[in-house]
């Protein structure tokens, strides 16, 4: 069987639960299976010539850690800029938080070709090579110019937006093009699959062959959606653990006379986090018997701090919650709770499992495995109810979830209250029918279904 080499701009100790849907998914993956896993050692050299591309290799289980640095330079303009500053924005559909600085992209440019080269000698002849994430999507193509002829596939986590939309993009005719490098292309969801394939006809010309196949300029390559799902029995398992009954019952002795609202993100703009904030503002003018009965708890994780944008939603947010508790609150009910920080995983399922309502509400999302986490957390016989944004890449699968439009704050408001007094037989409903779903779609099917189909001869179609 040929050895797993897989890519990502950050790695996990995959031997310890992590925050962040990738390094979980990657984490849980690699530990299965064995293999190579590199990518940035989260080191920032201080001295440029030192610290550039030195690789440190270690051993954890049956997993090969091999990471480098970055030098200062690099981390602002690949990291900070490039992936975080333009790709990330633009493919959230928010050309209005770009910056496009000209800098950025010779930054990423020079760091994939680094990876490429210090990659490189480590790998062997069999070695299949997964790529994750818009941090390295050149990097199949600097790898090939090195005379790499593994098969390599790649997977984004984030949206591909509509085709004008990276149109906007300056050099997006190169980073699209540099897609053809690869074997394989996976992405969240059809609807991701829809504008990467009118991107592909009609601004690089390509043509489309059966089986989810392009070809452009001699390249081919095969695109497909492969919903990323969650490790459902390690997350049940998780639940019914010391800590997260711990957490379960604390919250349920303290807001015994509350039925309890709660939201889970890192604190990003793609999260719609302000959004739902004001929706169940909305909920509490628009049906005020939930003043004093409904509160949400809003647990929003520090991310990219030292990101423009990021800093500016955090100011929002603090006004918005203040304002929310100075109006509404009283001396024995605040009706928002919001906590800027991490909360450990092991909590996490208690957690939900206290909430009646689950608001996952991104404005644009890959996917969101909170919403996934939020439904295995529940107790079958009186499961609270997700409410999820149609934006969502997991609306496509959730569909018995209450879908909803983030920016309509009244529709919103309105589809939280149906949750809080849904009776009990539709909760049980949806619960099973949402259930059964993300119990076949898991990371393990997600993983096997990618990997099978790299390993596949490129004629053989995709599921669809
Ligand atoms: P993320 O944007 O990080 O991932 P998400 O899918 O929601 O988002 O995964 C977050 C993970 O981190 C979940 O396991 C969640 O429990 C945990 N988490 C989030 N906030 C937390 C907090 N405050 N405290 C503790 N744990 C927290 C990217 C894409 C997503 C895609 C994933 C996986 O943006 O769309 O679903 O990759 O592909």
């Amino acid at each position: 069987m040929s050895r797993l080499v897989v890519v990502s701009n950050r790695l996990a100790d995959p031997r310890k639960p992590a925050a962040g849907g990738l390094a979980v998914a990657l984490g849980d993956t690699l530990a299965r299976t064995g293999g190579l896993w590199f990518g940035w050692s989260g080191t920032v050299a201080p001295d440029d010539a030192a610290g550039d591309g030195q690789l440190h290799v270690r051993q954890a289980g049956r997993v090969t850690l091999a990471t480098v640095d970055l030098s200062a330079e690099d981390f602002a303009g690949y990291y900070q800029g490039y992936a975080n500053s333009v790709l990330w924005p633009v493919f959230h559909y928010r050309l209005d938080l770009a910056d496009f600085n000209a800098a950025y992209v010779d930054a990423y440019r020079r760091v994939n070709r680094m990876f490429a080269a210090r990659l490189m000698p480590l790998l062997r002849d069999d070695d299949t090579i997964w790529v994750h994430d818009y941090h390295l999507i050149p990097l199949a193509a600097e790898l090939r110019a090195l005379g790499c002829r593994q098969r390599i596939g790649f997977f984004l986590h984030i949206p591909v937006p509509p085709p004008l939309l990276l149109a906007a993009l300056p050099h997006h005719a190169w980073l699209m093009r540099s897609f053809f490098a690869y074997d394989l292309i996976g992405l969240q969801s059809q609807a991701d699959v829809a504008h990467f394939r009118r991107y592909m006809l009609n601004e690089v010309g390509a043509e489309e062959l059966e089986g989810g196949r392009f070809a452009a300029n001699g390249h081919e390559t095969r695109v497909g959606a492969f919903p990323i799902g969650i490790d459902v029995q390690e997350f049940e398992r998780l639940g019914q653990a010391p800590e997260a009954q711990r957490t379960h019952e604390r919250l349920l002795q303290e807001y015994s006379r509350c039925q309890l609202l709660l939201g889970i993100d890192r604190l990003d703009y793609s999260k719609g986090i302000p959004q739902r904030v004001r929706a169940f503002q909305q909920l509490l003018e628009k049906y005020p018997e939930n003043e004093r009965s409904a509160t949400l708890i809003m647990i929003a994780s520090p991310s990219r701090d030292d990101v423009h944008a990021y800093g500016d939603l955090r100011q929002e947010l603090e006004g918005l919650c203040g304002a929310i508790n100075g109006d509404f609150g009283d001396l024995d009910w605040m009706p928002l709770r919001y906590i800027h920080r991490v909360v450990a995983r092991r909590r996490v399922p208690g957690l939900c499992r206290a909430a009646r309502v689950g608001l996952v509400t991104p404005l644009r999302d890959g996917m969101n495995l909170v919403a996934k986490e939020f439904v295995v957390s529940q107790d079958a016989q009186d499961p609270g109810v997700l409410v999820l944004s149609r934006f969502a890449g997991a609306a496509e699968q959730l569909q018995e979830a209450l879908l909803v439009n983030p920016y309509d704050t009244e529709g919103m408001a309105d589809a939280i209250q149906t949750a809080l007094t849904m009776p009990l037989e539709e909760r049980q409903q949806r619960h099973a029918r949402l259930m059964q779903r993300i119990r076949e779609h898991d990371v393990h099917w997600w993983r096997r279904s990618f990997l099978d189909a790299l390993a596949a001869p490129a004629a053989q179609l995709l599921p669809a």
